[in-house]
């Protein structure tokens, strides 16, 4: 309990359970890393911020999740900046997605192109070896993730366009494709609230959306924008199983926020941003970036949240804001 409210997730005892002095090669920071399982461990996709300030992804298994973790001795996932310019200021903020009609992990993760954050998409079999597909939304766009399954014949993708005026809203939308490379039909999924809420102005996705028998899980950030700086919060929503265009549930206060020193304080302040999570029975396991710095992870109860959130009210759409 904190503050008369029982936690959604709680932190582990040994977070930060990854930071740059386990890094087998010099950095700056590891942050925001996209999680899996393979071959019975968890692997996360970790984002590298090297000494230039530009990101690669490098992959770490662990048979627990927790600890002993391997890491790959150099970059598993460099950026590409002459077969692929959009990456030319480095590639970022992985989400994992295993797609069971393929038989391969989809990796969709924001490029750093000379026009902007953009979001690219990436597959494995073994996060050894990768196919491009190169970049799927236009700048400003990122934190994006697809759904393992097509809905009617058709993929899906959140996402979270930018327009460069920054007095415009960010919210979270949903789009389409036939092929995965292709994206259409957008639009917007939830919207950020206004005013003085936690998640006012700007939201995005974290990890990808999670299947659960009540509907899609999502976790998403807010972010609130103080004379100090921004904070990055986390919220829950709930999509429908077979038309994820549909909420059925939104949580109103945060469910996790910065408080301990590693999330509090490091090269963004104030900041936790999960990029994975892993569904082990009924735990829910989020990995998240502490403070743009160290890697930690935060537990729940999934058959919990899930009744939590269905004792909520049925959400009932922000309409666009007055004017
Ligand atoms: C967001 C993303 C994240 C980062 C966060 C806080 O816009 O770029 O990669 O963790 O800001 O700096």
């Amino acid at each position: 309990m904190i503050n008369g409210r029982r936690e959604w997730f709680t932190r582990h005892p040994s977070n930060p359970i990854l930071t740059i002095e386990d890094w087998p090669y010099p950095a700056n920071s590891v942050f925001n890393a996209g999680a899996t399982l393979i071959g019975g461990e968890t692997l996360l996709l970790v984002r590298v911020e090297d000494q230039r300030g530009m990101s690669h992804l490098c992959a770490a298994r662990s048979a627990d999740g927790i600890s002993n973790w391997r890491i790959d001795p150099q970059p598993t996932f460099p950026a590409d900046p002459v077969g692929h310019p959009e990456e030319v200021y480095g590639v970022e903020d992985p989400r994992i997605t295993y797609i069971e009609e393929l038989g391969e992990y989809a990796i969709a993760y924001t490029a750093y192109s000379e026009g902007g954050p953009l979001v690219a998409l990436a597959t494995t079999k073994d996060f050894r070896s990768f196919r491009r597909l190169g970049p799927i939304m236009a700048p400003d766009d990122k934190d994006a993730a697809l759904f393992p399954v097509r809905f009617g014949r058709r993929w899906a993708m959140i996402h979270r366009p930018q327009a460069a005026d920054p007095t415009r809203d960010a919210h979270i939308w949903l789009s389409f494709s036939p092929d995965l490379k292709h994206w259409g039909d957008f639009r917007v999924l939830l919207r950020a609230r206004q005013g003085g809420w936690w998640d006012a102005r700007k939201i995005g996705l974290s990890p990808p959306p999670i299947r659960t028998p009540e509907g899609w899980l999502l976790i998403y950030h807010g972010v609130r924008v103080t004379a100090a700086g921004a904070i990055y919060r986390l919220g829950l929503a709930l999509l429908d199983l077979n038309d994820p265009a549909k909420i059925l549930r939104r949580t109103d206060a945060w469910v996790f926020g910065p408080k301990e020193s590693y999330e509090v304080q490091g090269d963004v302040d104030h900041v936790v941003f999960p990029c994975g999570a892993v569904l082990l029975g009924e735990e829910v396991r989020l990995y998240y970036g502490g403070a743009d710095t160290c890697i930690a992870l935060a537990c729940g109860n999934l058959g919990e949240i899930l009744q939590r959130l269905l004792e909520l009210p049925p959400y009932e759409p922000l309409g666009p804001p007055a004017t």
